[in-house]
């Protein structure tokens, strides 16, 4: 089976590829530029975008939306992740949570799935904390500063444990699943 996965960001497609291949599911890239909307809520994102892609590229297509939710901060970035990322780095996230003993927080993702039969979506959640700093060196975005719940290293640190516990791994199973049933 093969499927097209319309997303800029290349980390995310090394890791669903990857992911996906090992359920025997083949990932094409459609490198598929869009302006988010704004929403606090990752599935109107992930649904909005699946729809302009689908309308581009006229084959059964999916987008992921991702977002890093800290506790302390009441969820923020969450949708605003990429933005966040851009404006302070994770440099920025490690010195606003100086001190800060509360640091949990979890990546959330949804990937949003679209055919000639309508919209599907899927969910992947993964809990853990922000560390106290940058370590490691591996994946890709906020990897350095999260370890997962039950870890002591980052993902960055151990991206062979990411990808087996992740939200992405987590998300991509389910829609794995409802893939399989629907086609
Ligand atoms: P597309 O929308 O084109 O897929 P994006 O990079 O804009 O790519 P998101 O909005 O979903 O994707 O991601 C929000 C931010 O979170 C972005 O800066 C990512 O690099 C980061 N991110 C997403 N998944 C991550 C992961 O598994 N580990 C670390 N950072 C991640």
């Amino acid at each position: 089976m093969e499927i097209f996965f319309a997303t800029t960001n290349l980390g995310k497609l090394g890791e669903a590829t990857k992911i996906l291949k090992e359920i025997g599911i083949k990932v094409k890239h459609f490198p598929f530029v869009y302006n988010e909307i704004r929403s606090d809520s990752i599935e109107e994102v992930a649904r909005d975008a699946v729809k302009f892609a689908y309308k581009r590229l006229k084959e059964p297509v999916f987008v992921e939306d991702t977002g890093l939710f800290i506790e302390k901060w009441n969820g923020f970035p969450g949708t605003y992740s990429a933005v966040m990322l851009k404006k302070l780095g994770n440099e920025g996230i490690i010195k606003l949570m100086e001190g800060e003993p509360n640091r949990a927080a979890l990546f959330d993702t949804c990937i949003a799935y679209h055919d000639t039969n309508g919209t599907t979506v899927a969910h992947g959640k993964c809990y853990g904390r922000i560390s106290e700093s940058i370590r490691g060196k591996s994946g890709f975005g906020f990897d350095s500063i999260f370890i997962p719940d039950g870890g002591e290293q980052t993902f960055a640190e151990s991206i062979e444990l990411k990808n087996k516990l992740s939200h992405r791994y987590k998300s991509l199973l389910e829609f794995s699943k409802s893939l399989k049933l629907r086609r």
